[in-house]
This record gives C-alpha cells, sequence and structure tokens, in this order.
C-alpha cells in the first residue's frame, strides 16, 4: 500500500487483541481484527480505537467477520484457532488447528496474496507449513513466530540469574516450538562474553544453566499451569510485532524465526526455527551456523518432531498429502 500500511490480525483473542494494541500504539498502519466470532472483534477494535486520543496514536482499528476486509494486507498475523489448556500439549491442538489453517490459508489466497504473513498457531511449526501450503504464497512470505519468543524467554530467566540487564543478554534458541527446542549456549551472549564464560564469572554452576534451559523449554507450559485458561499473549504478541516490523521497515533483522529449510541444516522442506534474515523481501536468508554434535542431534530429535506434525497433518487432509 503507498499509504499506510494495513495489518489483519486473524483470530482476534487473546493475543489478537494485544498485537492490535501494539500495532496502532507504534503506529505500523490501519488494523483489521478478524475472527469468527460475531460481534468481539467489532467490540475489541472500538476499545482500542478509543485508546487513540489517550496515547495519542493514529490508526483505524476495526474489526470483521468478511475475509473481504483483508483485501490488499501489507502483513497477516494469524492467531485464529485454539490454545491450549493445562495439561494439554501443543500437539493435541493439531486436528482443530488444522482446520482453521485450511479457511485462513483460504482467506489470505482470496484477499492478499501478496501480504506477509506470520503464524502464531500452535502446534506452530506444522500449521506454518500447512497454511503455506493451502495458501499457496512463496514461502519466503510464511513464516512462524516462536524463536524471538522461546529467546526472550531463555534471556528472561539468564539476567534474572546474572542479576544483569535483559538488554545486554542475546540468547538463542532453534529448532521446533515444542518441548525439543533447542536453547543454543554457544551462541548466547551477555553483551558479547560467552554465556558459559560469564556464567563461571559469577560462580553460577553448568548445572545451574541446565535447569535454566530446561524452564525454557517448558515456558510456555509454565504460564499455561498459572493462568489456568489459555496461554501466553503478552510477550508472543510483542515477538510476533518485532517480525512484522523487520518485514515493513526492510531492517534485514537475523532473528530466530519458523521458516522454511531446504537443503541447509540437512533439512528437505519444513519449517523449523532458524536464524533468518528478515526485509522487505519476507524472509529473505536462513543462516546456517556452526553447531556443535551435541547441538545437532537436539536439533535432530527437534526436527524429527516437527516431521512426525507433518505426516499427523498428511494423515488428517489428503490434500496436504
Ligand atoms: P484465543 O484467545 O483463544 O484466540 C484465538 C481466536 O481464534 C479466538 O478468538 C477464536 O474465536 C478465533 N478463531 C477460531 N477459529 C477461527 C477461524 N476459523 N477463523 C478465525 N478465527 C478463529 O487464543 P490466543 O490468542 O491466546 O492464542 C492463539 C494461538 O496462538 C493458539 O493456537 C496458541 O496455542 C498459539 N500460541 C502460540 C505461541 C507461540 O509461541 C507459537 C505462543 C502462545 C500461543
Amino acid at each position: 500500500n503507498a499509504g499506510r500500511k494495513k495489518i489483519a490480525l486473524i483470530g482476534s483473542g487473546m493475543i489478537g487483541g494485544t498485537l492490535a494494541h501494539l500495532a496502532a500504539k507504534k503506529e505500523m498502519g490501519d488494523i483489521v481484527l478478524f475472527d469468527i466470532a460475531e460481534g468481539m472483534p467489532q467490540g475489541k477494535a472500538l476499545d482500542l480505537s478509543q485508546c487513540g486520543p489517550v496515547e495519542g496514536f493514529d490508526a483505524k482499528i476495526t474489526g470483521s467477520n468478511d475475509y473481504a476486509d483483508i483485501a490488499g494486507a501489507d502483513v497477516v498475523i494469524v492467531t485464529a484457532g485454539v490454545p491450549r489448556k493445562p495439561g494439554m500439549s501443543r500437539d493435541d491442538l493439531l486436528g482443530i488447528n488444522l482446520k482453521v489453517m485450511k479457511a485462513v490459508g483460504e482467506g489470505i489466497k482470496n484477499n492478499c496474496p501478496d501480504a506477509f504473513v506470520i503464524c502464531i498457531t500452535n502446534p506452530l511449526d506444522a500449521m506454518v507449513w500447512a497454511l503455506r501450503e493451502f495458501s499457496g504464497l512463496p514461502h519466503n512470505k510464511v513464516v512462524g513466530m516462536a524463536g524471538v519468543l522461546d529467546s526472550a524467554r531463555f534471556a528472561t530467566f539468564l539476567a534474572w540469574e546474572f542479576g544483569c540487564s535483559v538488554k545486554d543478554v542475546n540468547a538463542f534458541v532453534l529448532g521446533g516450538h515444542g518441548d525439543t527446542m533447542v536453547p543454543v549456549k554457544s551462541y548466547t551472549t551477555i553483551n558479547g562474553i560467552p554465556v558459559d564464560d560469564y556464567a563461571k564469572i559469577k560462580g553460577v554452576s553448568a548445572s545451574r544453566i541446565d535447569e535454566i534451559v530446561d524452564r525454557t523449554r517448558k515456558g510456555g507450559g509454565e504460564i499455561v499451569g498459572l493462568l489456568g485458561n489459555g496461554s501466553a499473549y503478552y510477550a508472543p504478541a510483542t515477538s510476533a510485532i518485532s517480525m512484522a516490523e523487520a518485514y515493513i521497515g526492510d531492517q534485514k533483522r537475523i532473528l530466530p524465526c519458523a521458516s522454511y529449510v531446504e537443503g541447509k541444516y540437512g533439512l528437505d522442506g519444513l519449517y523449523v526455527g532458524v536464524p533468518t534474515v528478515i526485509g522487505a523481501g519476507g524472509t529473505e536468508e536462513v543462516v546456517e551456523i556452526e553447531l556443535s554434535d551435541e547441538e545437532k542431534a537436539n536439533l535432530k530429535v527437534s526436527t524429527d518432531a516437527v516431521e512426525e506434525l507433518l505426516e499427523a497433518c498428511k494423515g488428517l487432509d489428503s490434500s496436504l498429502a
């Protein structure tokens, strides 16, 4: 769009509403909240519009139940579907959310095929793959948000442990967005100081760092258990917004995202969390970093789990096979 950007949010629940608020505050463009629930996206749009005079933002925010209203969107962020309840794994959502991805993919294909699409719906690595298949968009224009969030969780816990500023922690998580995700210590630094070195300086034991890695892996479940009715939404929303900003601003940021990997990391055509350059071309490049043997083995466990989910998707919807 020549004038203001148009941002379509498919799913106007907890993450969708938070996305709308953040995008409006940052004046990223005009915002359409879409949902199948009637009235709810319209109600949230009114409520959020009325933040404008207080917060001083110019953004037109509308709610809709009609895919025609996402026409020409520059960025689409997808949270449609159901979240986890306590005791559920992300994979338990597969059957329900796969059907949702089909409807959403068709809505995007028919109304805004030139958009940059960021998927958040779980199980993430399988849903972003399915959404790409159903929408028919090029692989570089469909990406999944997980790594920015998982890395932020890792960074938060490390900053707490070291008593340092979160601004100085650069944490790195690879692999699928599940309990097999791979927090990569060798690329995690405290203002450039490798995390293991800094741990020695601060007298933090290796086993304590391992506990933090484990807490990161289970970071989503910890919040699901505490909330009792739904999953995290503030940090997932702000993570997706950083990806959208990288695209709109052609920032060429290197962010860990669920990107389509073909060839690199020994992978053959699946979506999984890898460092990715995001700019005006969408996901412009997957960066292949050196990994230790242990990290490689962990990544393999994680990608095997993603592959299993893709097989399950193909079993549920024959158009994917
Ligand atoms: P929630 O507040 O339930 O919002 C989901 C919305 O989707 C609801 O308003 C539904 O009405 C709507 N919806 C359902 N079906 C459709 C459809 N066919 N078309 C359009 N809208 C539909 O959930 P939430 O916002 O908390 O979470 C959304 C998704 O994000 C869930 O699948 C979560 O598991 C997932 N999630 C992912 C991460 C990652 O890091 C990848 C983190 C947190 C949550």
